[in-house]
């Protein structure tokens, strides 16, 4: 090689790794599970992809109504986690790209059925069940019994005693008011938020926020999943775990690619990334014990079974819709939060 071919070839080295530089492949990840299980995901995509990627954690409500807001100019590429049923919405507003996983033949039915529902413009990444938790020193402390049903939370002991999340911003606890209204019908199951919401002290933004609170003392019953209920005995707080006795509802916890995303094909690169089994199974180092949408995933011993929880048939195509969403929440407003308590 002459002085001046070198020179050229170092010219372009330079000139190629500048612009490697300059378009560093980058995700915008808006993740709406807990915080830790968030931030595990992000340092393992990039540390096995060396994509670099942007990430956010918002409840589920508020990140379906991010994902609204920026519609005529996106600025995220994919919505990983938080409930299923916002990115039902958003697959039936048209603010999510339909996509069909390589790695789909690899998750169980309902992860495929939450697809199937929504023109495959989400899918399933883990389900788990709601239900409540309560600080069983707290109880003892105050000679209060043992809450087993969901109609225990509403008897005049509990006053001041219950917390759970803003139906709004919470896709936990918008779960849970679709859930009474499944389990008693419209009516009877309204009558029950309004009485239920005497016990309330505090509608927090996040959906595990009240059981964190319960195991910190700060409040005696938090309604929750009941994998976060677990995950707070697991790190050693005294918190016991209910699935209520009337039966209840649960999630598909979902994922779903933003449409007009600025970096589609590494939008798909951790959208089949985030199916594996490897990827799943990570969950539980950080205290997630949600169960994995993929049959080969490892699950955690310490997962609520869903096969010995009295579950609903929890309609997601209708509590999922635009209209039915936005009707319960506009009712849960004006009926519920605006009563005295
Ligand atoms: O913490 C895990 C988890 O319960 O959080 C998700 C939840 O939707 C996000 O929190 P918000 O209730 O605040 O929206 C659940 O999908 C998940 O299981």
């Amino acid at each position: 090689m002459n002085r001046f071919t070198l020179g050229i070839a170092l010219t372009s080295a330079v000139l190629l790794g500048g612009t490697a530089l300059t378009h560093a492949a980058n995700l915008v990840l808006y993740c709406a599970a807990d915080e830790a299980w968030c931030q595990q995901i992000k340092t393992t995509f990039e540390a096995e992809t060396g994509i670099t990627v942007d990430m956010t954690r918002k409840s589920s409500g508020e990140t379906y109504a991010q994902v609204r807001a920026e519609a005529s100019n996106p600025k995220g590429d994919v919505w990983w986690g938080g409930t299923g049923d916002p990115h039902l919405q958003a697959a039936e507003e048209g603010l999510t790209e339909e996509y069909v996983s390589p790695m789909r033949g690899e998750l169980h039915p309902w992860a495929i059925s939450q697809a199937e529902a929504a023109g495959n413009r989400t899918i399933g990444v883990y389900s788990g069940a709601l239900g409540f938790g309560y600080n069983k020193e707290l109880l003892a402390k105050n000679n209060m019994p043992e809450p087993k049903c969901w109609a225990d939370l509403i008897k005049p002991e509990y006053k001041g005693q219950v917390q759970m999340a803003n139906p709004n911003s919470s896709g936990t606890a918008y779960t849970m008011l679709a859930t009474i209204v499944q389990l008693m019908g419209e009516d009877a199951g309204f009558d029950y938020m309004k009485a239920l919401h005497k016990n309330i002290n505090q509608y927090t933004k996040s959906g595990s926020a009240p059981i964190k609170a319960a195991g910190l003392g700060e409040t005696t019953i938090g309604i929750v999943f009941m994998h976060d209920a677990v995950a707070q005995t697991a790190a050693g707080f005294p918190v016991v775990t209910v699935a209520p006795c009337e039966g209840t509802g649960y999630e598909i916890g979902s994922m779903s690619l933003i449409k007009g995303a600025r970096n589609p094909e590494e939008a798909k690169k951790f959208y089949d990334w985030a199916l594996t089994a490897a990827m799943q199974s990570r969950a539980q180092e950080v205290k997630s014990f949600q169960l994995p949408s993929n049959k080969s995933a490892t699950g955690s011993p310490l997962s609520p079974d869903l096969s010995t929880i009295k579950l609903i048939e929890y309609d997601f195509k209708k509590y999922g819709s635009s209209d039915e969403r936005k009707r319960l929440l506009q009712k849960w407003d004006t009926e519920v939060s605006t009563l005295p308590q």
